[in-house]
């Protein structure tokens, strides 16, 4: 049956037809025919299937992805326009699902896409959270959170009927798995990302986020990552992690089994991968259930190591998970006699005691244990797996040298720049024909085009209708007006310290007090943040108080709104970046050196045309290696020069403060009368303290840089010529940094799916 007798016929049954349904009905029409289709097809098969496990898969919507993978773009868009619609106002109806916090999670929905694309055989694994990450607001000039419910009666997942029973210290409680359809890219395969849930799941809270993590039956999967402020908070979290790898384990023996293997061969058969540590509790549970099945606890840990891949995704302290052995003993006292014994058999191997699985404190270290019972390591970029190698984890990776390896991110282009940019994919295909599409290195064909002042002026021409699209969806949907001639110079990623938003709102000062003085830039300059906050992080949320001030303030001054604008897009998720991510300009990667362990959305922004103004930090390392320092505005010092200073301990921001009086200036602007009338207090003066006392992501041993290479970057955009070079460069650059080549290596050098 072709998809417009299908579609037909779900709106039959939903007792309407495409000229009376509305734009919702015609989603859920468009959602059901495409889901049943799939569920027809067949997943990847091998000799050996993976696992990849993760807390986050950040999807974004489904409808438009899950049909250019299924080659019904075009179709669709013919059905609907016959009728006066079209899939970009239908799509609107869809929720996004709110399953990630950030990076991580995307980078988890980027490889799903690339596996299936590739046609190797693998799944996800993760929890079903029914609020999600919480939806941002600032109406009240700070940031409030509410929850985030996406799961409609009519939505992606299916109710599979499986379900795995989860031993807890209280007792068992049923994992009922769900499933979301994972369609390659035009190859007819279909792999599964497996979403498990309670059974009874509990209503969403009536305002906020606030709920009764103590009843853990109803509440498991009620929110993604509750505040783990507080002791019940970091509770509830150890009882999702065991819920999720518990049940995603008793699945993998139970289709090892269907496949008719013997446990004994579950290395050569399954690769399990652990996206961060979140997952972790998967190795004990893995040698808990082998030795169950009658395997010896040292040949079930020789099966598990050689079965299990880890990644890591940061270097910062803070986010290197460690459970006290009390935690496990209340959570899942199965897995604890499990871990003791992994703790004494990493002992057999090492006397250093800073690799320890449980320290002299009983605390059990998530990495370390992944690090001794993984047979791959890795960082996802290559100045972060440097540091991993020759710091963070030096000691690991002297004892076990060959499990370290490199995997630079990626993402897929599917969704990043066919999906969310079809002006720019058109225009590429008809320069260099379609061959990217499934081979990204091909974009590298456009250097041939370079000098090509037609082809130049048609990608500048492209990025000018993505300005007007999104100046037209921010007044639509956000109420924000943007003048398209501007320069768009965008920052949108989760709010933190080390990502610097701060020192950008340094430089959003420095602007408006220049303008204020008369020194008006060549062309008005438009300054996007998006940024979500975690609820706990108090300065993070003082610095989004701080940039919601500023541009109240830069708004009402006639003398300098028409030069500037600072605008804060609301709730940023993935459907957010689709609109924003085409349509910039200059793409701010300015984390300190040593510290963003890769980025993702500087590779999304390099893919559409934008030009990255950044830190030698993460992938931007290996963005300026591929395009050239020309084709980059880099600043700031280096990680080596970082990495010493927090060494020597001697970083001192007041030093640069009190004797910069420039920065002073700014600085001190940060408490002025001006922004105490439009911010709260509290907010902006702890922001004030904080940059002068501590700095600790040491945003003003930059700044002074970071405001003279940003002045050249916008300079430079007048020569629109040379400025459309860039972005081609860029363009044609971007190729590496699909996730299918990631995935590529990952296979190659990890799973060995086929
Ligand atoms: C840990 C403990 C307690 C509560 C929460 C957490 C927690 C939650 C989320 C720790 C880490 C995360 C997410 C990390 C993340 O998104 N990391 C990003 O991963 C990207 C993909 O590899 C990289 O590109 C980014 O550089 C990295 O910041």
């Amino acid at each position: 049956m072709d998809f417009e007798n299908r579609l037909a016929r779900v709106l039959a049954d939903m007792g309407t037809t495409l000229d009376d349904a509305t734009n919702a009905q015609v989603f859920c029409a468009l959602l059901r025919a495409t889901r049943d289709l799939e569920t027809a097809m067949r997943p990847a098969a091998g000799e050996r299937k993976l696992y990849y496990f993760s807390a986050e898969f950040l999807v974004g919507r489904l409808l438009r992805a899950n049909l250019m993978n299924l080659g019904l773009v075009d179709e669709v868009e013919r059905i609907l326009s016959a009728h006066g619609t079209s899939l970009a106002e239908v799509e609107d109806s869809e929720p996004e699902p709110s399953l990630g916090n950030g990076g991580l999670g995307r980078l988890a929905a980027c490889f799903l896409d690339s596996i299936a694309s590739l046609g190797l055989p693998g799944d996800g694994v993760g929890l079903n959270y029914h609020y999600g990450l919480f939806r941002q607001d600032l109406s009240r000039g700070v940031q409030g959170e509410e929850p985030n419910p996406w799961i409609e009666p009519e939505s992606w997942l299916i109710d599979t009927g499986t379900s795995f029973s989860v031993p807890f210290g209280f007792g068992p409680l049923t994992a009922r798995m769900y499933d979301i359809e994972v369609p390659g890219y035009e190859n007819g395969v279909v792999n599964r990302l497996h979403l498990f849930d309670v059974e009874d799941p509990a209503p969403a809270p009536e305002h906020g986020i606030a709920f009764d993590k103590g009843d853990v039956r109803h509440s498991l999967t009620s929110f993604l990552y509750p505040d783990d402020s507080d002791e019940a908070g970091r509770l509830l979290r150890v009882y999702q992690q065991y819920f999720m790898v518990s049940a995603g384990a008793q699945l993998i023996l139970a289709e090892l089994e269907e496949r008719g293997f013997a446990p004994e061969e579950l290395a050569e058969h399954v690769a399990v991968h652990i996206n961060d540590t979140h997952p972790s509790m998967v190795i004990p549970e893995l040698v808990r259930l082998l030795t169950e099945r009658g395997i010896a606890f040292e040949d079930a840990a020789a099966i598990v190591e050689r079965t299990c891949g880890y990644t890591n995704h940061t270097i910062l302290a803070e986010a290197l998970e460690t459970w006290p052995m009390g935690y496990l003993e209340q959570v899942a006292p199965g897995i604890v006699p499990v871990i003791r014994q992994l703790d004494e058999l990493a002992r057999t191997r090492t006397g250093d005691e800073r690799v320890a699985v449980i320290d002299d404190s009983g605390v059990v270290h998530m990495a370390n244990m992944d690090v001794h019972f993984s047979h791959a390591v890795n960082g996802v970029a290559a100045l972060h797996t440097q540091i991993l190698v020759e710091s963070e984890m030096r000691p690991f990776a002297e004892l076990y040298p060959e499990k370290f390896s490199n995997k630079t991110n990626g993402i897929t282009f599917r969704r990043w720049l066919m999906g969310c940019n079809p002006a720019l994919a058109g225009l590429v295909t008809s320069a260099i024909g379609d061959g990217w599409k499934r081979d990204a290195a091909q974009l590298e064909d456009l250097l041939a085009l370079r000098g090509d002042a037609v082809f130049t002026q048609a990608l500048l021409d492209v990025k000018g209708q993505n300005k007007e699209r999104l100046a037209a969806w921010l007044r639509a949907e956000k109420n924000i007006q943007v003048d398209p001639h501007s320069i768009f110079d965008i920052q949108v990623k989760r709010m933190h310290q080390y990502k610097r938003q701060q020192m950008n709102a340094l430089y959003a000062i420095w602007k408006y007090l220049q303008i204020k003085r008369g020194n008006v830039p060549n062309r008005p300059v438009t300054m996007v943040f998006g940024a979500k906050a975690a609820p706990a992080y108090t300065l993070a949320k003082d610095t989004i108080a701080l940039l919601l001030a500023l541009s109240g303030l830069i708004a009402d001054d006639p003398e300098v709104s028409p030069w500037l604008r600072l605008v804060f897009v609301e709730n940023y998720n993935v459907t957010a970046a689709e609109h924003l991510i085409p349509a910039a300009d200059v793409s701010e990667q300015i984390s300190l050196a040593s510290k963003e362990a890769s980025g993702t959305s500087n590779m999304k922004f390099m893919a559409n045309g934008a030009l990255t103004l950044g830190t030698l930090d993460g992938a931007n390392v290996e963005i300026a290696e591929l395009v050239g320092r020309e084709n980059v505005y880099l600043f700031g010092r280096s990680s080596e020069d970082v990495i010493d200073l927090y060494d020597r301990g001697d970083y001192r921001p007041w030093d640069f403060w009190q004797s910069d009086p420039g920065l002073t200036e700014v600085l001190d602007f940060v408490c002025s009368p001006e922004l105490l009338a439009r911010g709260d207090a509290g907010c902006l003066t702890r922001v004030y303290r904080d940059f002068v006392a501590k700095d600790y992501f040491m945003a003003l041993l930059d700044a002074r840089d970071y405001v003279a290479v940003k002045e050249r970057c916008l300079a430079d955009y007048e020569d629109r010529l040379a400025w459309g070079e860039k972005t081609l460069v860029n363009i044609a650059k971007s190729g590496f940094f699909s996730s299918d080549r990631t995935i590529r290596e990952y296979n190659r050098d990890i799973w060995h799916l086929s």
